[in-house]
């Protein structure tokens, strides 16, 4: 076929292919039910076996019980690994800017370098940036591999925890030995007893969120920056129809900090106006997005449920992907517009799409040459129909930020929350994180679960597409305080923060564990998270990634609300003991409730269950 006629018979492709999206998918695929709830079996092949708990068990004699809790461990090894390979790349490409082996990146935050220094017990004083910068790397990147011992960021958390975890031998060694072992354990014929393998899998979380998520976060922020409070707009209108769309979807902010450089470069932006733009603009998806929004305000077009539906604008010249999240429809979508798709994880290519692989010595040249594709597809777009309007929202608020918001720079403290945590203004907090799921009423469940948290005096702490979510429901601005309890909207008018913090990522949910331990330290609300009055929820989940997250919030002792389904229904034994026998042993537990007002009603419940353990006031109920 010669050049014209393969252009018209694709172009004829295009009319008539009708875009499906993950919502329709969804509605023709209905989920195994055996599957949904955790008792399909497909750990060998003498199954799949699909079993259920009255007696039914599978060829190998495995319960519905143990098939359940492997399922849930397998889940957790999956999410575990995926925050924590994340979190070794972040280590890599810092040792190689500390050594000077990656051109464009540079030590950007030296006091929080001395901080993590110190917590690893590693004296900063006399040491220059980048020779302190190699030793800190080369620490956390051993915490990867090591075979013995313990994680060293756990000893960040309170002192009861860390010995609480000991005695129930589930601190973490090594991140890729908990990952390894809970495979191992979940194999045929290796650990049947459901409690052992669900502790197994909170040591594997535990290795996620102490580790590999709080590695990837920590140095994010000490390579590019600390995020602090900005202003910046989310939603599809956030693309411009006069310029150059780029987005940038995934979650590893690496090549995006470069892209920022690379859309200002001058002889690009000649090129992007030779071509008939009047600039170039960068948006985000996903996590990769809420990297990049947090330290630069780049604005966001959407959450995970966004990505079709960006590229259906016609308006996206080149998406430009690295890891998790990332639909593998995007080519077939983008096969209908003039959108290219660029992978650049070589860890993730996508049949249909083209590979730029993103290494640390090219990575400005990467940058650039992802920009040029986009320019000069510009002018092979089609009819463009962006949805008019944006919304504006406030994010940034690092663990750091809060404390300097909250009690000064000089006098950085929780003080003032616990204070209000303690008279009752605050009744405490809730996390409430993860992503969107097509098979829900998406939007709503997050946002009804969110303003019924604040009405009730609830300071709420978001991340990942939650947070893009509640963003969007203009829930991220400081005039939602008018939405709150009395309490909560004095302290949110008081100090000019809204009631719903944009705290990052889905690795930055490692910020709420270091700020339930900082809540702690300062006094007045227990000696343990598991005494804190804070509780986390997903009432979208659809990632593994989730169950990881909540493992990890279960194991560090607080209790965590999934909604949508919850994956050990199958069994009333494995369910049992996530969502009671747990909490005896790590003071945190599980709890599946899919509609959102009832969701917030058992968090609350929970929240005042800690208010009278710890004997606190009762002002403002
Ligand atoms: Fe079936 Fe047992 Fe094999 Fe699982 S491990 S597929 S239950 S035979
Ligand atoms: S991106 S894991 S859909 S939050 Fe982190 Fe969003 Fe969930 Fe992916």
């Amino acid at each position: 076929m010669d050049a014209p006629e393969k252009a018209l018979v694709e172009e004829k492709a295009k009319q008539e292919r009708v875009v499906a999206t993950a919502f329709e998918r969804a509605q023709e695929l209905l989920p195994c039910p055996f599957g949904a709830s955790g008792t399909c079996c497909r750990a060998c092949f003498m199954g799949p076996c699909r079993v259920r708990e009255d007696g039914r068990v599978g060829v190998c004699g495995a319960t519905a019980a143990s098939i359940a809790a492997k399922n849930f461990a397998r889940m957790v090894a999956a999410g575990a690994s995926a925050h924590s390979d994340h979190g070794r790349e972040v280590v890599l490409l810092f040792l190689a800017a500390a050594r000077g082996e990656a051109p464009g990146y540079e030590i950007r935050d030296e006091r929080k370098l001395h901080m993590l220094a110190r917590a690893l017990g590693i004296d900063p004083q006399g040491k220059a940036k980048r020779e302190l910068a190699v030793e800190v790397g080369e620490r956390l990147l051993a915490d990867f591999g090591r075979q013995e011992g313990e994680l060293s960021l756990l000893s960040r958390a309170p002192e009861r925890r860390q010995e609480r975890w000991r005695r129930l031998r589930i601190a973490p060694r090594g991140v890729d030995r908990e990952v390894v072992e809970m495979l191992h354990r979940t194999s045929i014929g290796v650990d049947q007893d459901p409690v052992n393998i669900l502790m197994q899998a909170a040591r594997t979380a535990l290795a996620d969120g102490w580790g590999g998520s709080m590695i990837a976060t920590e140095l994010q922020d000490i390579l590019f920056g600390t995020p602090e409070p900005l202003r910046a707009k989310v939603d599809l209108g956030v693309l411009q129809e006069d310029q150059v769309n780029i987005i940038v979807h995934g979650h590893e902010p690496q090549l995006p900090e470069l892209l920022i450089q690379a859309v200002e470069d001058p002889e690009l932006l000649e090129l992007a106006r030779k071509r008939g733009a009047s600039g170039i603009n960068l948006a985000g998806i996903c996590c990769t997005a809420n990297e990049i929004l947090m330290r630069h305000g780049i604005p966001i077009a959407g959450s995970f449920l966004y990505q079709e539906l960006a590229i259906m604008t016609g308006a996206v010249d080149v998406m430009v992907v690295d890891v998790q999240c990332v639909m593998p429809s995007l080519p077939t979508v983008a096969s209908c517009f003039h959108t290219q798709i660029i992978t650049t994880s070589e860890k993730a290519k996508i049949p249909g799409a083209d590979h730029l692989p993103f290494q640390h010595d090219n990575a400005l040249e990467t940058a650039k040459e992802i920009v040029r594709r986009a320019i000069e597809n510009f002018p092979n777009r089609g009819p463009v129909d962006i949805p008019k309007g944006t919304i504006d929202l406030i994010a940034g608020f690092s663990h750091e930020t809060v404390n300097y918001i909250l009690g000064g720079r000089y006098r950085a403290t929780y003080r003032p929350l616990n204070d209000a945590v303690i008279d009752g203004r605050i009744r405490g907090v809730v996390g409430v994180v993860g992503c969107n799921n097509p098979r829900v009423n998406s939007g709503y469940v997050h946002t009804t679960l969110i303003r019924e948290l604040i009405a009730h005096n609830i300071l709420v702490l978001t991340t990942g597409c939650g947070a893009i979510t509640a963003a969007k429901a203009e829930l991220l601005v400081p005039e939602a305080a008018e939405l709150a309890g009395s309490g909560l909207r004095e302290v949110c008018e008081a100090v000019g923060i809204p009631p719903v913090l944009h705290m990052g990522s889905c690795v930055d949910n490692s910020r709420l564990l270091v700020a339930a331990t900082e809540m702690v330290k300062i006094g007045g609300l227990g000696d343990d998270i598991s005494e804190v009055p804070v509780a986390g929820a997903a009432p979208e989940w659809m990632s593994e990634k989730a169950v990881a997250i909540g493992h990890y919030f279960v194991a560090s002792g607080v209790p965590v609300a999934f909604g949508v389904g919850f994956p050990t229904l199958g069994s009333e034994t494995a369910s049992r003991f996530l969502f009671e026998g747990i909490e005896e042993l790590v003071g945190g537990k599980w709890i599946y409730e899919p509609d959102p007002v009832e969701m917030a009603r058992r968090l609350i419940e929970e929240i005042e269950k800690r208010r009278k353990a710890l004997k606190l006031q009762d002002a403002y109920s």
